[in-house]
């Protein structure tokens, strides 16, 4: 029987919640993109209902490696909520995800409310600074298996980040070289330019989206930019390490 948005939402919410993975929601439902960001608002409203607050939001697949490594070509945007916040060097518990993988990234903080358009020129004058990052994501679907809808009903896979210190936006932020090693061994490498040409489109497009969604980014908000490279699984006992050229280094270990 098809399912309401709300419906949905629920059993999104509870997946994660429960850590087990379900089928997707696309196959028995048809999810158009209006209702798949519905699903997602709506079960962000529960996340919020029992005391997390949102704090940003992630943008995904704006890297090639991204696209192909998970079959979808566009870009999504999912929300962040300071219950997935960890600070550099905490351990996350595996046993609270489904089956995560690690992806290193670039973070924005806000300066303003984002309430028109930007262009990329305006882009470095919109953050107090940036940061290098792990972003942890978690499909709730079985095997990792999405479609567009799908994944953007799922909150875009979001499960955990961490944030590295903040820099001020002086450098060139379009040839950092990026990197992500588990247990002292580099699993992937990249380039910032591999985030749409330069991470600061990112955070025009993040702009853009919201504001199509009919949502304000606000001042203090962080805007993660999408990986440069594909993930990787990260299991019990590993030590998950981000660096990004200028921008140091961001440690997670897994428990
Ligand atoms: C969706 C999330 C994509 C990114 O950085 O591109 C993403 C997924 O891969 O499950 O976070
Ligand atoms: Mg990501």
């Amino acid at each position: 029987m098809k399912q309401t948005n709300t419906e949905i939402a629920e059993r999104l919410d509870d997946a994660a919640m429960q850590a087990t993975a379900i089928k997707q929601v696309s196959q028995k439902n048809k999810i158009s993109l209006a209702d798949a960001y519905e699903i997602q608002e709506a079960s962000l409203r529960r996340r919020c209902d029992r005391g997390e607050r949102i704090i940003g939001i992630k943008m995904g697949f704006t890297s090639k490696a991204k696209m192909e490594q998970m079959g979808v070509n566009d870009l999504i945007w999912g929300r962040l909520t300071d219950k997935m916040q960890y600070q550099d060097g905490d351990s996350i518990n595996v046993d609270q995800f489904i089956h995560p993988r690690a992806e290193p990234e670039i973070a924005f903080l806000l300066r303003y409310n984002m309430d028109k358009p930007i262009t990329l020129e305006q882009a470095p004058g919109m953050v107090y600074g940036v940061a290098g990052a792990i972003e942890v994501i978690d499909s709730r679907y079985q095997n990792f298996k999405f479609s567009l809808e799908d994944v953007i009903a799922d909150n875009c896979s979001s499960a955990a980040f961490v944030l590295g210190q903040w820099y001020r936006p002086t450098m060139d932020m379009s040839t950092l070289d990026m990197s992500l090693s588990v247990n002292g061994k580099i699993a992937h490498e990249g380039q910032s330019s591999a985030i749409l040409g330069n991470p600061w489109q990112s955070l025009v497009d993040a702009v853009r989206l919201t504001l199509e969604y009919g949502q304000v980014l606000k001042e203090g908000m962080i805007v993660l930019a999408g990986a440069a490279t594909p993930a990787v699984h990260i299991k019990s006992g590993d030590n998950i390490v981000a660096g990004v050229d200028q921008l140091g280094t961001v440690n997670l270990s897994v428990k």
